[in-house]
């Protein structure tokens, strides 16, 4: 059975020097270009706001950074301002090696829904098209990489255990924004949503 790749949000906004920049998210870039041969179907996913996003901290007034606020889905954390369209920060890093890649999947980009999962906006119901591609594509195992470890991989890993897939995420391939213990929170969500960290 098919076994896919799914490099999360290697983009410059996560990288140090952007916007939302993740500790070393850089440093995972040559173990994930390494890996890339050894998969049957790659997938990178990017995370592509508009500029009025209702996640950027600044289109709320008087909100802090970091801070969360009520929405119809739930909580939703206030981020700077990050990965809006077309924009350098959205670009997926220069060193990572896009050549072999099938998809490029775009999520984040309805205004009122945040997407952290490469398969559900974050209302949990806004389906992102990626199931039904890996469906056509015959995929039944996924590895999952990339950034952020405590949100958009671990978000994307326990979706994809959920709808039946055999889940890995290679940790030294990741890097974690780490708010709040919000990495050792999502280590514990994947692994009883039956993810296995690598
Ligand atoms: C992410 C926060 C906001 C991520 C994306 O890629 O983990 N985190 N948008
Ligand atoms: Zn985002």
């Amino acid at each position: 059975m098919p076994h896919a790749l799914v490099v999360v949000d290697i983009q410059n906004d996560f990288c140090p020097g952007g916007a939302l920049a993740v500790p070393g998210g850089d440093e995972v870039i040559p173990t994930i270009n390494a890996m890339i041969p050894n998969y049957d179907v790659v997938v990178f996913t990017q995370d592509w706001h508009p500029a009025d996003h209702n996640s950027f901290y600044d289109n709320h007034e008087g909100a802090e950074p970091y801070s969360v606020i009520e929405v119809e889905y739930g909580q939703q954390i206030l981020w700077p301002r990050h990965c809006v369209q077309g924009t350098e920060g959205a670009a997926l890093h220069a060193d990572l090696d896009t050549s072999r890649t099938d998809l490029i999947l775009r999520k984040g980009f309805r205004r009122h829904i945040d997407s952290y999962s490469a398969f559900f906006e974050n209302d949990r119901a806004t389906p992102t098209g990626l199931a039904g591609y890996l469906r056509g594509r015959g995929v039944g195992r996924l590895t999952i990489v990339g950034l952020a470890h405590d949100y958009c991989v671990a978000w994307s890993a326990v979706d994809a255990a959920k709808l039946g897939y055999e889940v890995g995420v290679v940790e030294s391939a990741c890097r974690a924004i780490d708010l709040n213990g919000s990495l050792a929170a999502a280590r514990r969500r994947m692994t009883q949503a039956g993810v296995a960290l690598l």
